[in-house]
């Protein structure tokens, strides 16, 4: 019997939303793979991929989709299996995904600044059976990554090396004793229904979870995306980002582009240097970034070296972006700034590209469903005013009804009623967009990279002279939020720079080292007996120092 990837019973919506989805047109039955057919079959001579000398056709991406959907089955894999991708911005990337897709069989996407124990936790939590890297890439040895994760994990059966040479693809290893027992490969491909791939949750508590999406929901998230942001055969989308984040991979990123038959370039780094050659030469229309990319490109595009001409969108997100910043994008760059709130999880919110000025620079938007459903609450569940801030809670057709595997985190974050309590503090303008005020939970949001203080904190505390440690959010002018732990030690301190780098070799990605190390005698100055972990962070983070300087030397 063939495994298909299913959703789990508690991830399923329940079938009168589910009907009601698919009656409204939302869930179309379409799956990845079929849209790329589509695609191909319509213009299969339009330029799909474009990244540096590379450019490939969509017949091209389409053929190398097969051929990797192949050699996933060749090698033993079954729909449902899952394989973590790491891969950096290059054209594998999207073969990669779309192969996998076709097989049905399930990527979970790491983002290349993911290390040992991040990538070990997702390959143990996702029962992975295989992991796809790049080799080498931004001078981090990710076959060294790989080696370690064989060791650690002996369920991992391959490592695929899928980057330099377009035409390779290796397996690097084939584990002995590692080939599963042969079954048939699937006479069907995955149905819309099923799992087509599983994104990261920034996670707020402890570790990173996962987020299984359907191709349905997933797909109409991609699809509606597309007409918000009205992309076309001749959009042009720049992948600045790591395009395995949610944002610039479905909001609408680049499956939204090749779903709209248009291109998509890749950029091999953010910065300006890079990028703004790349505009110009690729006749740029639209891309994404987090807002001190944003901030960095208005300071670079002031000198107008560059002909950014054909850029018509720039999408801001993923932490919140001032209005101060926002207003500067129109007279700077010449391009209409479009605000997006989204998470991994579902729901995203865009300022619509005709919206007043006011709207765009001063909201994060609204929902992309008129079946989103958002409620606006205060610690007890129960709506607040309107107009009033409060917690954000939202269902709708593309909001996951619960993570991978992981009751604990599920009761915590969904209601009874399936709502997903998204952890952010909102307000509703009397226009109906939302305004983010802030988080009610321990997500630090690192210029739109999200950790939790819990898990960093779970490494500090394993180090010998530790006695305790508390990690906050401080503001910050450049990054919206930094990290700063407070210690208590065990003993003569450690230097603060020992202790960062004992948490960069726990084998951590590196926006979770902390950006500050403040020792201390004790957590309260005050006794106040009992007390939350939740509350003494708020403390501690309100004795912080209001905001390091702009670029402030780490240690
Ligand atoms: P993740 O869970 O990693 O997908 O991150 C999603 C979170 O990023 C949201 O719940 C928000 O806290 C934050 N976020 C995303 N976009 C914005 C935005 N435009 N403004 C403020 N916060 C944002
Ligand atoms: O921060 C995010 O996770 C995010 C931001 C904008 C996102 O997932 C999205 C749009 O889809």
């Amino acid at each position: 019997m063939t495994r298909h990837p299913c959703l789990a019973v508690e991830q399923r919506w329940p079938d009168p939303f589910a009907e009601r989805y698919r009656q409204a047109g939302f869930w179309r039955g379409e799956t990845f793979a079929a849209v790329l057919r589509a695609r191909t079959a319509a213009a299969p001579d339009d330029i799909a991929v474009v990244a540096g000398e590379t450019r490939w056709r969509y017949r091209e991406l389409a053929a190398r989709a097969a051929a990797t959907a192949g050699r996933f089955l060749d090698l033993g894999y079954r729909p449902g299996d899952r394989v973590i991708v790491q891969l950096p911005n290059i054209p594998e990337f999207l073969s990669v995904a779309f192969g996998l897709f076709e097989a049905g069989i399930v990527p979970v996407f790491a983002l290349p600044a993911h290390r040992i124990t991040e990538i070990s936790h997702f390959a143990a939590a996702a029962e992975a059976s295989g992991y796809v890297i790049s080799g080498a890439a931004d001078g981090f040895d990710y076959c060294g990554l790989a080696d370690e994760l064989c060791r650690r994990l002996p369920a991992i059966r391959h490592v695929v090396v899928a980057a330099g040479d377009p035409g390779r693809f290796v397996a690097l290893t084939d584990r002995p004793g590692g080939t599963p027992a042969a079954s048939a490969a699937p006479a069907t491909g995955p149905q819309a229904s099923e799992v087509a791939l599983m994104q990261i949750s920034g996670g707020s508590t402890g570790l990173p979870k996962l987020i299984p999406r359907s191709h349905d929901d997933y797909l109409y998230s991609v699809r509606a995306s597309a007409e918000i942001c009205r992309l076309d055969r001749r959009s042009v989308y720049l992948g600045v980002l790591p395009i395995a984040h949610n944002f610039p991979m479905s909001s609408p990123g680049v499956f939204g582009t090749l779903y709209a038959g248009g291109t998509v370039v890749l950029s091999p780094a953010p910065s300006p240097e890079i990028a703004f050659p790349i505009i110009a030469r690729e006749r740029v229309t639209m891309t994404a970034m987090v807002p001190p990319l944003a901030l960095a490109w208005l300071e670079a595009a002031r000198t107008g070296r560059h002909d950014l001409s054909s850029l018509r969108v720039l999408q801001v997100g993923g932490a919140k972006f001032t209005p101060e910043a926002a207003r500067r994008v129109r007279p700077v760059l010449g391009t209409t700034l479009q605000q997006v709130f989204g998470m991994a999880e579902g729901l995203v919110n865009y300022t619509r590209l005709d919206d007043p000025e006011a709207v765009i620079v001063e909201t994060q938007g609204r929902p992309i469903s008129p079946d989103d459903e958002l409620l606006i609450v205060d610690d007890d569940d129960q709506p607040v005013a309107e107009g009033s801030a409060g917690h954000l809670l939202t269902r709708g057709p593309y909001t996951i009804r619960a993570y991978h595997n992981h009751p604990a985190a599920n009761a915590r974050s969904f209601t009874a009623e399936g709502f997903y309590r998204t952890g952010d503090v909102v307000r509703r303008t009397p226009d109906g967009n939302l305004v983010v005020q802030g988080r009610s939970n321990d997500l630090i949001n690192r210029g739109g990279e999200k950790l939790s203080a819990e898990e960093v904190e779970d490494h500090l505390l394993a180090h010998p002279q530790v006695h305790d440690a508390v990690m906050v959010a401080v503001p910050d002018r450049y990054l919206g939020e930094r990290s700063c732990a407070f210690v208590i030690a065990r003993g003569e301190p450690p230097k603060p720079a020992d202790l960062r780098a004992w948490v960069r070799d726990r084998g951590l990605a590196e926006f979770k080292v902390p950006d500050r190390v403040v020792f201390v005698d004790s957590f309260l100055t005050t006794a106040v007996g009992k007390i939350s972990r939740g509350d003494l962070r708020r403390r501690l983070a309100e004795q912080a120092a209001p905001s390091p300087p702009a670029h402030p030397a780490k240690g």
